[in-house]
């Protein structure tokens, strides 16, 4: 039975193997590789989670390829961040509680380092590709889901939104800007295992609606709501609540026929009890 002392051992086991895969990644000694390190510092390293626990799941074990593909998720994830925090869009002086990339080293080298992590991103999927034919399709739907179909999609309907919005547009705007992004992380999983199409629509379903439920709750955790994309703008507290609840149970069924799913179960609670 998985207990909350289990789930964090797991949680923690998994952050300091890829916490330790980027720390060795890089050679720091030009700045372009420094703010790489930087970037890709910290953080729950929630992605790389799902990809090596959905792995875990329908495969049993991970391996080395396996630690370099959750690296890949989380440079595209780290990316976003150093983009998302520059003048031009979210303008955030701080990130993960020290200053953002272009507030260490200039706009400049935090547009080049994004670049950088995003070309990472792709070596690393080309590498494990030619030692493994899996990791074609897999990458490639990494790939996808952090596009103009899916991440920096999203992040443009996010930036062009009006001044009133309705929940259909909210909604829109998480699944492609968070949830397709937690779907880079899971269907790889299960293509590298080789499982088949319907369970590959079950594990979109559910790392869709974890997506939404780790957003919504995002928004909860918020203390300045007006002028941003927020829940609370369409919908009372407590309606957020209820729609948590709800997509929170949608991630769940999706998973409940496969075996092993307790660690992913767990984590479905586990990230809408977070208080940060
Ligand atoms: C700039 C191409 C481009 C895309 C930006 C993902 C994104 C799109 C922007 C980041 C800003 C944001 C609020 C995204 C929503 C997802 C989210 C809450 C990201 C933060 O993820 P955590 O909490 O971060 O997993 P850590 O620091 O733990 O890695």
């Amino acid at each position: 039975m998985m207990n909350k002392e289990k789930f964090l051992k797991i949680f923690n086991e998994d952050k300091d193997i890829i916490d330790k895969e980027a720390k060795s990644y890089f050679s720091p000694d030009n700045i372009l590789e420094e703010a790489m390190a930087y970037a890709t510092d910290g953080g729950k390293r929630i992605r790389a989670f799902l990809y090596l626990e959905t792995k875990k799941m329908f495969s049993q074990i991970t391996d080395e390829d396996d630690y370099k593909l959750a690296l890949a998720l989380e440079f595209i994830h780290a990316y976003s961040l150093v983009h998302d925090d520059l003048p031009a869009m979210d303008n955030d002086d701080f990130r993960r509680g020290q200053p953002s990339v272009h507030k260490k080293y200039g706009e400049d080298i935090g547009i080049l380092t994004g670049d950088a992590l995003l070309n990472e991103a792709a070596i690393i999927l080309f590498d494990l590709a030619k030692s493994n034919a899996s990791f074609i399709k897999a990458g490639s739907y990494m790939l996808q889901r952090a596009s103009r179909f899916g991440m920096i999609g999203g992040q443009v309907i996010d930036l062009r939104r009006g001044a009133s919005y309705d929940l259909d547009y909210l909604l829109d705007v998480y699944k492609k800007k968070t949830s397709d992004l937690f779907k880079a992380a899971c269907v790889p999983a299960g293509i590298v295992s080789g499982v088949d199409e319907e369970t590959i629509g079950k594990i979109e379903n559910f790392a869709e609606n974890l997506g939404l439920a780790f957003q919504i709750q995002d928004d909860l955790l918020e203390d300045t709501y007006e002028d941003e994309l927020n829940i609370i703008n369409v919908m009372s507290k407590d309606e957020a609540i209820v729609l948590l609840e709800k997509v929170n149970d949608r991630a769940k069924d999706s998973i409940k026929d496969f075996q092993n799913n307790e660690v992913l179960s767990f984590l479905i609670d586990y990230l809408s009890s977070r208080s940060y």
